[in-house]
């Protein structure tokens, strides 16, 4: 059975610049705080950093090439900033704005959609030096930046992110510390959460000032998760991971409050809003992002195999896989989430914007057989399976416009480095020589076909 897509769907695929650019120190790019976190010992799995990534800063146009294989018609990344403003807040350098305008123009060539994402982590170091996003000028710098990217490339570009899953760098980046800039505070966490999210809205109005017509959108990850009990224990534990991991996020942009219960958790640390703040925040957008992947299952503390440790005050409770089949990230594979999240959205905010699936994908390392090929069937099977509950969603009604496979190519997976393989396209980082998996070869008859033929969601 071929399940079809709506006419005009975006079928993409997303990647950010540190994960892929390389060329750290070329073209005038300034040290961003993940060239400091990946260069500290300890930091990052292997030592790896994205020094030199997958050569994409040298190698874009044959990317863009092997894009237009796969019939893409969107390709979602992000800019990075030290290369546009090297200390974040002074000079511009124009050779980081004109590799960008190179990679869109290419884009343009092939007919591929771009999707801009302004930030994904890479914040300038001299901004980090000034205390990054637990300052508040550092959202307003972001606003300014924005403005710079956007008035370089909005004659090319339609689709505009903000930020993207502002939860990790907020949360992963300053309470857990397993990110960039490796912070373990709750206050610094909230502080930064809210600073990003200011900044996005400041980023909106700046570039709508310089054309309205471009459609302004944020991407957050987002995962809906589920009791496994109900137990006072597992319903409190439940209820403080939506609030911390989605609420937190979606109430300030699409409903313009912080959510109570999350507030009272964390106190005495707090929000620092100012007036106006949560007006700017919750500008209305053009559309939504959401990144999915996996779902949290909430079990008493000691009954799980996932720690909660990246979740304030959820001591008492962590998270099960039990009965799941897993990635190579140990993340369960749960396709009814995506369904679940969606319903989630609309359910909570009857005014949002359409959505875009901005990432959704899974790391399986599958080996090269010897005619070349990689029969990354676990990899095709999970996409099919998303794709099938999107496609349920959208029969209900749902407004999707889009959908972006994490990831184009393999990357630097974060802290998890090099080990980690999302791609659609395995790279050998000996030689930078690309191939496509059997998973890529199915998404081009996806979407050559603007359908999946999928058996029923299992
Ligand atoms: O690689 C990341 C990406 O940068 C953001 N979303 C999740 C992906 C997989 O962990």
């Amino acid at each position: 059975m071929t399940l079809r897509f709506p006419e005009g769907f975006l079928w993409g695929a997303a990647t950010s610049a540190y994960q892929i650019e390389g060329g750290a120190d070329e073209g005038g790019r300034g040290p961003s705080i993940w060239d400091t976190f990946s260069h500290t010992p300890g930091r990052v799995i292997g030592g790896d950093t994205g020094d030199v990534a997958t050569d994409h800063y040298h190698r874009y146009r044959a990317d863009v090439g092997l894009m237009e294989s796969i019939g893409l018609n969107a390709y979602r990344f992000s800019v990075s900033w030290p290369r546009v403003i090297p200390d974040g807040d002074g000079a511009v350098n124009q050779r980081g704005l004109d590799f960008y305008r190179r990679l869109v123009d290419a884009l343009g060539e092939a007919d591929i959609e771009p999707l801009v994402t302004l930030y994904h982590w890479d914040l300038p170091q001299a901004l980090q030096d000034r205390g990054g996003w637990m300052r508040r000028q550092t959202a307003f710098d972001f606003a300014r930046y924005a403005e710079v990217v956007f008035g370089a490339l909005h004659d090319r570009v339609t689709l505009w992110s903000t930020l993207n899953e502002p939860y990790v760098a907020a949360h992963l980046g300053h309470y857990a510390g397993w990110h960039a800039p490796g912070t373990t505070d709750v206050q610094a966490m909230m502080s930064a959460q809210h600073h990003l999210l200011l900044g996005h809205g400041a980023a909106v109005a700046a570039m709508r000032a310089i054309d309205p017509a471009r459609r302004q959108g944020i991407v957050l990850n987002l995962e809906i998760p589920v009791a496994t009990g109900d137990s006072p224990a597992v319903l409190d534990g439940t209820r403080r991971v939506e609030g911390l991991l989605d609420r937190s996020f979606t109430d300030p942009v699409l409903a313009g409050r912080y959510p109570s219960d999350v507030i009272a958790d964390l106190a005495p640390a707090r929000f620092p809003v100012e007036p106006g703040d949560l007006e700017v925040i919750s500008t209305p957008l053009d559309w939504f992002g959401v990144n999915y992947y996996r779902q949290w299952f909430i079990t008493e503390a000691g009954m799980g195999d996932l720690p909660l440790s990246e979740f304030p005050g959820c001591g008492h409770v962590s998270a099960t896989t039990a009965g799941q089949e897993t990635t190579d990230m140990g993340w369960p594979i749960t396709p009814q989430g995506l369904i679940d999240v969606l319903t989630w959205l609309v359910d909570r905010y009857p005014g949002h914007p359409p959505f875009m699936i901005t990432e959704n994908g899974c790391a399986f390392d599958d080996p090269v057989a010897e005619d070349g090929t990689i029969d990354d069937r676990r990899r095709i099977d999970y996409l099919r399976r998303h794709l099938a509950g999107l496609h349920q969603v959208i029969e209900d009604g749902i407004d999707v416009r889009g959908y972006f496979a994490w990831s184009l190519l393999d990357n630097f997976e974060w802290a998890s480095g090099y080990s980690k393989r999302f791609g659609l396209i395995q790279v050998d980082y000996d030689t930078q020589a690309r191939t496509l998996r059997n998973s890529a070869r199915w998404y081009a008859g996806v979407i050559a076909a603007n359908g999946i033929d999928a058996p029923p969601l299992r």
